[in-house]
């Protein structure tokens, strides 16, 4: 599975073009790469850096529950959502503190903007964290992945439970070719927070096995992918689950594919390590995917390298 991902990283670093993007900090970006992972043979959980199961888990569970509010992210200490949730707050008039303008950039550069900034963003996650009201305005993200998923608006106000249908699908009619979920929701895109990265994902039977294609727009390589990966590898092992069918192929399409200039180094570090065998999911519980918690899911075998630290782009 690791060389899969190497495959990537190198084909970025080596045929990529410059480009900048908006975040500001420059990448570089190639458009089009296709990977595929045979569940089978075990969970891409990748070994030659650590990857937080729980923060992809946790945050898998937090689409599934069609919650969009990093409140109950931040119960589990998962903080991957808090830059974007923060950059409304600090853009509204509820906001006082010092100017937290292109936060994300500045806290790389001046030291003393970086104390600020961290204090800020402590206070927010209390806040966020122990007082109802503010969480309820703050701590939403618009209408993203989990609104989508299992509330989607249509023109005349009728909610459509997208992922429910599909499960649904695919029980009754498996060999559709429209099992289809889509979080990309064009006359909803100025509500959120951040347009979906991973904007629509098709399941597909064959020989009783289920297979999961994500189309992915755009693809921060280091950072975003090995949670993507896994992220939907797990989506695609609870949905075999539910409907009793066995795991086949994750497919992961990427557009725009890109590696942040500042993330030069780790890119390096990581591709001069060996993998370890990948390790196996088991869930320990009865429930309906619908109803399952963290406390879950469970790790078998995970083997892995140290973790790469690396800046995030907001
Ligand atoms: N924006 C950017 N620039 N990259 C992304 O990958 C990304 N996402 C989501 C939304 N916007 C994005 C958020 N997902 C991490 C991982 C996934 C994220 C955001 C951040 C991250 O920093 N992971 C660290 C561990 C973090 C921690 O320990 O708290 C890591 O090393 O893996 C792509 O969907």
């Amino acid at each position: 599975f690791d060389k899969v991902y190497h495959e990537l990283l190198e084909r970025v670093r080596d045929t990529g073009s410059k480009k900048s993007d908006r975040t500001g900090t420059g990448t570089t970006s190639l458009f089009g790469h296709q990977m595929r992972f045979d569940l089978s043979e075990g969970f891409p959980l990748l070994t030659t850096k650590k990857v937080f199961f729980k923060l992809v888990a946790t945050e898998l569970i937090w689409f599934m529950r069609g919650d969009t509010n990093i409140k109950y992210l931040l119960e589990y200490n998962n903080n991957i959502w808090n830059e974007w949730a923060f950059k409304r707050y600090v853009e509204s008039d509820e906001y006082h503190g010092p100017d937290m303008t292109d936060f994300g950039r500045r806290a790389l550069i001046d030291e003393s903007f970086n104390e600020d900034y961290k204090r800020e963003m402590d206070q927010f996650k209390q806040n966020i964290l122990n007082d109802e009201v503010f969480a309820e305005k703050f701590g939403t993200l618009g209408n993203v992945y989990g609104k989508q998923w299992r509330h989607w608006e249509g023109p005349d106000g009728k909610i459509v439970d997208q992922l429910k249908n599909v499960v649904e699908a695919i029980k009754t009619n498996p060999y559709s070719r429209r099992h289809i979920v889509s979080a990309w929701n064009p006359s909803e895109i100025e509500t959120m927070a951040l347009p979906p990265c991973h904007s629509l994902f098709q399941f597909y039977v064959s020989d009783n096995k289920l297979s999961l294609q994500l189309y992915q727009r755009s693809a921060d390589i280091f950072l975003g992918v090995p949670f993507n990966i896994a992220s939907y590898s797990l989506l695609l092992i609870l949905v075999a689950r539910e409907c009793g069918l066995e795991v086949g192929d994750y497919v992961h399409t990427i557009g725009d594919a890109h590696i942040y200039n500042n993330h030069a180094d780790a890119v390096e570090t990581q591709l001069s390590r060996t993998s370890f065998k990948p390790p196996t999911i088991k869930i320990n519980s009865d429930k309906s995917m619908f109803d399952l918690e963290y406390e879950d899911f469970e790790v078998v075998d995970y083997e892995s390298h140290g973790y790469i630290s690396a800046p995030i782009a907001v």
